[in-house]
């Protein structure tokens, strides 16, 4: 043990040695994280802990993917344009959202914990699926549980998260907060990537790179490449936004989280007056982070679940492209694309030595001026266009 420590540092390092399951070692080494204080002495430690610590959250939803499934038969290999986790409290009408958007049979009941597996369905909007993956319910009492390593753990392996909450219990923001929470605590964060702080290590640049228009307010350059050096990161791009502490840096680079797009479904409308729904969709919206949707449903009679998937494809931010070749009718089947693509990506979805033979392309729909209008490489698709690549 490192002589450098506080006691208080001491005593989470040694609830972690006398830790008997992986969920009380990843509470304890967090708690240890917390306490250590920063600096030349203890960086060492602080770099095995957070290693160790992303070790142990990986062990833990592994071994709960094991215990449900028995190793098979709970990983849900990915079908569709996107793997959707739908995830909440208990009762909060998960596994009824599930069934009446895909039509996936999934057991649906009056009492909590009632589903155990993940069941997935597919949910059809616009000639595109999404998957969507009904899961055990989250326990907000019981942060360690590790059946919140086993939502987790889908949570981690999905495009984008669907949080469910019940408009029957609760106030919807706290719930909605402490559910960011427990997802946080295992390294999960929602809406756009990066938060104030993102971090990459990258090959492509030499030394450190600032992007992004947020500003170090106590810090130069300098010190921000100093900090990096300490945790081995040279050469690196960091992206800031807002006002941003050397501190936040040292966090990002402690805590590393993976971020998730993500719709906060607000189910059980019918219990409430339509005004008052409004209200909380209103008030959730103003919690969250910005690209997080929200949206109130009843999913026992059916209300609002046409949103979804437009709701959906904005969250995972995706436009479908339809290609065609010259003289025949477009695929019915998209292409589906990250907004801001370009025609060359078009090309290289289609076949990958394409964009070097590229010549130029038509366009019908809603980026072309005029129905097949000629285009270059760098030409920005939209949602709905038909695209036909001529190459050499
Ligand atoms: N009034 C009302 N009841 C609903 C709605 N959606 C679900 N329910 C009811 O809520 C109860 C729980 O529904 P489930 O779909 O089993 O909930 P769940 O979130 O999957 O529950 P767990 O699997 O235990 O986590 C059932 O009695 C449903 O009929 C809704 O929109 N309105
Ligand atoms: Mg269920």
């Amino acid at each position: 043990m490192p002589a450098n420590l506080p006691p208080e540092a001491k005593a989470k390092l040694a609830k972690y040695s006398d830790a008997k399951s992986v969920e009380e070692k990843i509470r304890a080494l967090e708690e240890f994280i917390s306490v250590v204080p920063k600096h030349k002495g203890t960086e060492n430690v602080l770099l095995w802990a957070r290693k160790r610590l992303a070790e142990l959250r990986r062990e833990a939803e592994e071994r709960a993917r094991k215990r449900v499934g028995g190793g098979q038969g709970f990983f849900i290999e990915k079908e569709g344009a996107a793997q959707v986790a739908v995830i909440g409290p208990p009762n909060t009408g998960k596994s009824l959202l599930v069934a009446r958007l895909t039509g996936a049979r999934v057991a649906v009941s009056a009492y909590p914990f009632t589903t155990r597996k993940p069941v997935p369905g597919m949910l059809s909007f616009k000639d595109v699926k999404f998957q969507l993956i009904d899961t055990p319910p989250l326990l907000l009492e019981s942060p360690d549980a590790q059946s919140n390593s086993l939502v987790a753990g889908i949570a981690r392996n999905a495009d984008a998260l669907m949080l469910v909450i019940g408009l029957d219990v609760g106030d919807p923001v706290s719930l909605v907060q402490a559910l960011l929470k427990l997802l946080e605590s295992r390294g999960i964060g929602v809406g756009q990537a990066g938060g104030e702080v993102q971090i990459e290590k990258s090959r492509a640049v030499r030394g450190v790179v600032v992007e992004g228009d947020g500003v170090l307010v106590d810090a130069t350059v300098k010190d921000l490449e100093r900090v990096l050096s300490k945790y081995r990161l040279y050469n690196a791009v960091v992206k800031l936004r807002g006002r941003v502490r050397l501190s936040d840096i040292e966090e990002a680079i402690l805590r590393p989280k993976i971020y998730k797009p993500c719709l906060v479904v607000l189910n059980k409308a019918d219990l409430l007056p339509s005004r008052e729904a409004g209200r909380l969709v209103k008030l959730v919206q103003e919690s969250l982070p910005p690209g997080v949707g929200v949206v109130s449903v009843s999913a026992a009679r059916g209300t609002g679940l046409e949103s979804v998937g437009e709701l959906l494809f904005e969250a995972l931010g995706i436009i479908r492209v339809y290609t065609k070749n010259p003289h025949k009718d477009p695929d019915p089947e998209p292409l589906v694309l990250k907004k801001g693509a370009t025609v060359i990506d078009v090309a290289a979805r289609i076949r990958r030595d394409l964009p070097k033979r590229f010549r130029y392309a038509k366009i019908w729909g809603p980026s072309a001026k005029y129905p097949g209008m000629k285009v270059g490489a760098e030409h920005r698709v939209s949602d709905g266009d038909i695209v036909e690549i001529h190459a050499w």
